[in-house]
Formats: structure tokens, C-alpha cells, sequence
């Protein structure tokens, strides 16, 4: 295996526990907003994190979970406009210092940026989103140290395929057989093995305890597991 050229995070459920009480509940202030009755139940929204991207998840509610509600017209237009309104709630939940960072990320992201280990970000969720977390959370000089950050509609398709970890590894010259992925769930998992990425480390939570993880090297409950040493640049470099 090639010396490790790069690190690269997946944001939601890796860098921060996001969904249950930052998305879900973004989401369903942007609804009430709208004056709609929906409502994204912890449980539901497991359901609904099987379909990865926002406006893709609000279209998949509607076709499998909500079929009383008569669609606009411009449904495209009408769930963009959702969608933006829910970014807009989210970014202020990461302004607020709702959601921080999950257990041995910091310890992790500062022992790279200080070891000039470049990093980069691959992602579904937008930039917005991405650069909001780590403002609030790193402060905003952190989004610096990620030579490439791909987000969101950058590429034609989300994960599970391996579309943004394809742009990354090309933005950076980069093979997978350079990289480590760190994801948190089965889709994030198979779009960085799609792309050729063989090291993946896989820190799960709540909503992705127990899904297909065969592809990953190492699967942990956090960077900071209690039973066991932190992940660490040491560590990884055993991978
Ligand atoms: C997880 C996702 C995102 C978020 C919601 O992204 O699937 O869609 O759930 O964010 P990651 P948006 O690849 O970081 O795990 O509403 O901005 O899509
Ligand atoms: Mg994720």
C-alpha cells in the first residue's frame, strides 16, 4: 500500500453528528415555515437518510411517505426553495454551536494541518453547510487546511457513487491507493471504494450502527474509541 498521500472526511455523522439534531430539525423548521404539516421524526428521518442529499431526500418523502400532498407544478422549484430555506436554519443552528465536533476529530484535523498531511473534504452536503461547521466549530481559518473541499451538486451524482471522491482524488492528483476516506455510513463507504479508495475508516453512529461496512479497514465507534487508543497520524500510518 502507497504511503499515505491525503486524508479525506466525509462530513455528516464523521466530522459531527449532524442529522439527527441539526439536518432533521433544520428541515423540519423550513417546513413549518412553508406552512406544511410535515414533521421528520428521529425514526422517519432514518428512513429518509437512505436517499442522500437534501432535495433528493424531500422529493423521496414525498414519493414514498406523503401521498397526500398535491405537488406543485415547478416541484423542482418548489423544493429547491425548501431546501434553501432549510440551509438558511442550519447554518444558524452552526452559528449557535448546536452540533460540535464528534469525539478525536479535532485532536485528528490539527495533527494533520501541524504535520502538513493534506486533507480535503468529500461530501454530500453543501458548501454552505460544510464551511459553517467549521467556522463554528474550528474557526474560519480551519477551512484552509483542506486543499479540496467537494460538496454537494458539485458532481452529477451522490453518494453512494463515487462522483466526489472522483473529483477530489483528481483535484489533488491523487489515486485512491493514496488516501484514507473516513466515512460514517454504508453509502459513504461504497462511493470511496467506487473510487478506487482501499483505506476506509468507518466511525459509526446512531442512524449507520450496523449497516455494510465490508469494505472498510477499520470500523470504531468514535476517533476517540473508550476501549481503545485514539486514532491517531501514528496509527494510521500502520494502515
Ligand atoms: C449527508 C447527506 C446530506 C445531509 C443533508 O452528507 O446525505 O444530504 O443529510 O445535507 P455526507 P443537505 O456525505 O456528509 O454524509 O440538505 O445539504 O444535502
Ligand atoms: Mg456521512
Amino acid at each position: 500500500m502507497s504511503e499515505i498521500a491525503a486524508l479525506v472526511f466525509d462530513v455528516d455523522g464523521t466530522l459531527a453528528d449532524t442529522e439527527r439534531d441539526g439536518h432533521r430539525v433544520a428541515f423540519n423548521r423550513a417546513f413549518s415555515d412553508a406552512g406544511l404539516d410535515w414533521n421528520w421524526s428521529v425514526a422517519l428521518y432514518g428512513q429518509l437518510l437512505t436517499v442522500t442529499g437534501g432535495k433528493e431526500r424531500i422529493k423521496y418523502y414525498l414519493s414514498e411517505f406523503n401521498d397526500s400532498f398535491t405537488p406543485p407544478e415547478d416541484l423542482d422549484g418548489f423544493v429547491a426553495d425548501l431546501h434553501a430555506a432549510k440551509t438558511t436554519h442550519y447554518k444558524a443552528m452552526m452559528a449557535d454551536g448546536v452540533i460540535p465536533l464528534r469525539p478525536g476529530v479535532e485532536r485528528l484535523l490539527r495533527q494533520a494541518h501541524r504535520a502538513g498531511v493534506p486533507m480535503a473534504i468529500a461530501t454530500t452536503t453543501t458548501m454552505d453547510n460544510v464551511t459553517s461547521l467549521l467556522e463554528n466549530t474550528l474557526g474560519a481559518e480551519s477551512i484552509d487546511w483542506f486543499a479540496q473541499i467537494g460538496a454537494g451538486d458539485i458532481v452529477p451524482a451522490k453518494k453512494p457513487a463515487p462522483d466526489i471522491y472522483l473529483w477530489v482524488l483528481d483535484r489533488m492528483g491523487l489515486n485512491g491507493n493514496q488516501v484514507i476516506a473516513f466515512e460514517d455510513s454504508a453509502h459513504g463507504v461504497a462511493a470511496a471504494a467506487g473510487a478506487g479508495i482501499d483505506r476506509i475508516v468507518v466511525t459509526t453512529n446512531e442512524y449507520t450502527v450496523g449497516q455494510d461496512f465490508s469494505q472498510a479497514t477499520l470500523i470504531l465507534e468514535s476517533l476517540e474509541p473508550d476501549d481503545r487508543p485514539a486514532v491517531d497520524l501514528a496509527t494510521l500510518r500502520t494502515m
